[in-house]
């Protein structure tokens, strides 16, 4: 994990991860630490000697579903990255909506609850419950991380390649 391919083609990427979290949520510290080198918004990177096509976007607005299937096309994985001190109703919002997409359903889903060093963040159980998580079907992991004493993102993403 880490490393960064810069010569590789696209030919040779066979997943796809997306990236999507609110503005400040954590995304960019994230990819930090797992792809040092990343150029937002996509490239295709190494993530556990596997070689991926990452993409990373923020949620703002209105989006039409049309966008959402844009974003989801292909996708073998989606990372949703939340502030685990502030969550509110947008952020179930806008995991229902990627939630609905037939790619989506069909892969996996890595919710990475960020900022968990932050004494006012959620618990895991109260993160399960506000987002009512086992109303989803499929492969879905709830991971807390922090880009600060680097926990649990390692792990996720190790789930999400597995
Ligand atoms: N306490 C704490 N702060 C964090 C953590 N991860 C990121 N931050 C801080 O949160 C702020 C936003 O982080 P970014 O990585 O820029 O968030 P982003 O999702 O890329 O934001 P946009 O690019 O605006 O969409 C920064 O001040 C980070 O230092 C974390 O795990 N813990
Ligand atoms: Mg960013």
């Amino acid at each position: 994990m880490g490393s960064v391919s810069t010569n590789v083609g696209t030919n040779a990427c066979t997943k796809k991860f997306l990236m999507v979290g609110k503005c400040g949520s954590g995304k960019s510290s994230i990819i930090k630490i797992i792809a040092p080198n990343f150029k937002f918004p996509v490239q295709n990177i190494k993530l556990n000697s596997n070689i991926c096509y990452l993409m990373s976007y923020f949620l703002f607005g209105n989006y039409h579903s049309d966008h959402f299937q844009m974003f989801c096309k292909d996708i073998t994985g989606l990372i949703f990255v939340l502030d685990s001190s502030c969550i509110y109703a947008d952020v179930k919002y806008y995991l229902d909506l990627f939630m609905k997409q037939q790619e989506v359903q069909k892969s996996k889903i890595l919710i990475l609850a960020n900022k968990c060093d932050l004494e006012n963040a959620m618990t895991k159980d109260q993160i399960y419950e506000e987002l009512n998580l086992e109303s989803y079907k499929g492969q879905l992991l709830l991971q807390m991380c922090s880009t600060i004493t680097k926990q649990g993102i390692k792990e996720g993403i190790k789930w999400l390649t597995g």
